[in-house]
């Protein structure tokens, strides 16, 4: 819930993402940070108090309990690598601080000064140190392999944890030693879930598979290759993504889009054609590759650094965004989606076909399938499935309300085949715990 006020995530928790199934909700950067409209000052530290833009530490708490409350975990975006960028400055709760120096907390000697005069920034991806120890954007970089640094920041997430954090997005974990990240987990009082963000670089040594050993990775070779598929090269290619060389689906957390790259294109997004945005999504709450994350949030087109709307109070209007918010994650189809995948759990995918390169369909064993025409035209076929006879929901614009469908119901006949016409640029999915 990128940018969301921590009151309004309370809210959502309760009226929406308990009740449609969401595991967790990650929301943004809980701790003091820089001052400025733009939205990314939240990834600038100035202390660890856990008051910004979003909220209070109070009105944090409370909504960890509202999200535990509907069932929903909570995963704090955690930043270990560094602290501001600019020279000095004062924080949003008054907390003042040049660029080595952060008053009872930091001084010159706990951040790494790389030597790459004058700027220390990071140049070459080539060398794992520099990736390492200089600085990611100016940013001051936190000298991750001391034991001060260590203990403050498990100190920092350690406060989270009390709260009631239940996982970590680990932020820049790629400029981040993992033997580093390594230590300071063991410093928590609790073993949260752990996802680290490693953005793969062709040919670079710092690698995604480098971080398995301390928990799930981000990536992003999967959302690069769900963008190439379903706007250019075709969808036949993603039936399964082993012996690709990425990292194991049992350690990968995936998207179709983040927060950065639906502002720098590297990804589909809420304004990508042909209904693509939608449809991959569908795709990666489908398919069994990796944790699927949502993302939820709002895009400026007129300006990238634009700080959430709405004065930070996250509001949907039914199943759409409002007030600037998209709120994809009450879209009919996302939301359906999540229905399918708590439902199929572990169930192996099954019976792929693709009858040509922008169309694919497939059942998770006997509890799921799904079919998505990305072409231009109806695909109009009769499926081999692996559900039992029945009348099921189309999740993708229904939901089953006391086993009757509120959008199109199908008939599955008794030997599991399902005669349909999947629209253009569409989908449709059913279940075993949506029947209509
Ligand atoms: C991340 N993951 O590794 C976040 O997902 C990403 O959103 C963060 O960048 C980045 N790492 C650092 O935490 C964002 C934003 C940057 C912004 C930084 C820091 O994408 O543009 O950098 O947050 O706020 C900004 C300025 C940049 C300036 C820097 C330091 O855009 O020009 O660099 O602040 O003052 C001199
Ligand atoms: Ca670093």
């Amino acid at each position: 819930m990128f940018e969301w006020a921590w009151d309004s995530v309370a809210a959502e928790c309760t009226t929406f993402l308990g009740p449609a199934g969401y595991a967790f909700v990650q929301v943004s950067p809980a701790q003091e940070h820089v001052q400025g409209p733009e939205w990314w000052t939240d990834y600038q530290p100035v202390s660890y108090i856990l008051t910004s833009k979003r909220g209070t530490r109070a009105q944090y708490a409370n909504m960890i309990n509202a999200c535990h409350a509907a069932g929903v975990g909570v995963i704090a975006d955690t930043i270990w690598n560094h602290m501001a960028g600019e020279d000095s400055g004062t924080g949003v709760l008054g907390s003042n601080f040049t660029h080595y120096n952060y008053p009872g907390i930091y001084q010159r000697h706990d951040f790494h000064h790389c030597g790459l005069e004058p700027e220390d920034n990071i140049v070459n991806y080539q060398n794992k140190t520099e990736v390492w120890t200089c600085q990611l954007d100016g940013l001051a970089d936190l000298a991750t392999g001391t034991a001060h640094v260590r203990h403050r920041l498990a100190a920092y997430t350690n406060d989270l944890i009390s709260l009631g954090v239940d996982g970590l997005r680990l932020d820049a974990s790629k400029h981040i030693n993992p033997k580093d990240i390594a230590s300071i987990l063991t410093r928590l009082t609790a073993r949260p879930y752990v996802t680290q963000e490693v953005i793969y670089g062709a040919g670079e040594p710092v690698t995604p598979a480098l971080y398995t050993k301390n928990g799930d990775v981000q990536e992003f070779r999967y959302t690069s290759a769900l963008k190439d598929a379903f706007l250019t090269s075709g969808i036949s290619s993603l039936q399964d993504f082993d012996n690709r060389g990425w990292v194991a689906g049992s350690s990968a957390n995936v998207f179709v889009s983040n927060h950065d790259t639906e502002r720098n294109k590297a990804s589909l997004n809420a304004y990508s054609p042909s209904n693509t945005y939608t449809l991959a999504t569908v795709f990666s709450l489908a398919h069994p590759y990796g944790i699927p994350t949502v993302l939820s949030s709002y895009v400026n087109l007129y300006n990238n650094d634009a700080g959430a709307p709405n004065n930070d109070m996250g509001v949907c209007s039914g199943n759409a965004g409002t007030k600037g918010w998209f709120c994809q994650h009450r879209w009919p189809a996302i939301a359906g989606m999540v229905g399918f995948r708590n439902r199929v759990g572990s169930a192996p995918l099954t019976g792929w076909v693709s009858p040509s390169h922008q169309r694919i369909a497939f059942s998770r064993g006997s509890f799921g399938f799904v079919a998505i025409n990305n072409a231009d035209g109806e695909w109009h076929t009769t499926f081999k499935t692996g559900l039992p006879a029945g009348s099921y929901c189309n999740v993708v614009d229904g939901t089953s309300v006391a086993g009757v469908c509120t959008g199109t119901a199908f008939t599955i006949s008794n030997d599991s085949r399902l005669a349909v016409t999947v629209a253009s640029r569409q989908a449709i999915a059913v279940h075993a715990g949506a029947l209509g």
